[in-house]
């Protein structure tokens, strides 16, 4: 099984798709570990978005990201870190297929509903950076047998 970090950013709870986006994770058959809402320190955030410090981009996402409320979570599931990537769709919405999150529900790269891990390195990394590990729960979910053959 394998963890990945999703983040429903500040748009997202703005807008109203909280449970919109937590219900389609769980529909998949993925399963949530660790959760919760708060605004991320710039501190956090620019740890999270190190990689992208010398883009243009960089203060704007700052910014957004740590403008109001968000969700954090830790996902496990078969190969979660890319079948989360494939429920969000494309960075840039407007080439997000319809049925992916961001395709469904948004239209601009910087408003662009959903974060997920990119590689399973970045998880470990993600969620390390957002979670304690008193913070995740390992249990077994009552449908997993009928879900993994
Ligand atoms: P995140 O990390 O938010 O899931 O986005 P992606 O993994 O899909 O895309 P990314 O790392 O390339 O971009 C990180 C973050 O920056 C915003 N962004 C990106 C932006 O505001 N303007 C831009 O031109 C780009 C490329 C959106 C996502």
């Amino acid at each position: 099984m394998e963890r990945t970090y999703v983040m429903i950013k500040p748009d997202g709870v703005q807008r109203g798709l909280i449970g919109e986006v937590i219900s389609r994770i769980e529909r998949r058959g993925l399963k949530l570990v660790a959760m919760k809402m708060g605004t991320m320190q710039v501190e956090t955030a620019k740890k999270h978005y190190a990689e992208h410090v010398q883009k243009p981009f960089f203060n704007s996402l700052i910014g957004f990201i740590t403008s109001g409320p968000s969700v954090s979570m830790v996902v496990e599931g078969k190969s979660a870190v890319s079948v989360m990537r494939a429920l969000c769709g494309t960075t840039n919405p407007l080439n997000a297929p319809l049925g992916t999150i961001r395709g469904d529900f948004c239209l601009d790269t910087g408003r662009n509903v959903i974060h997920a891990s990119d590689s399973p390195e970045s998880a470990a990394r993600e969620i390390a950076i957002h979670f304690s590990a008193a913070e995740i729960s390992g249990y077994t979910r009552i449908d997993e047998r009928w879900l993994y053959e």
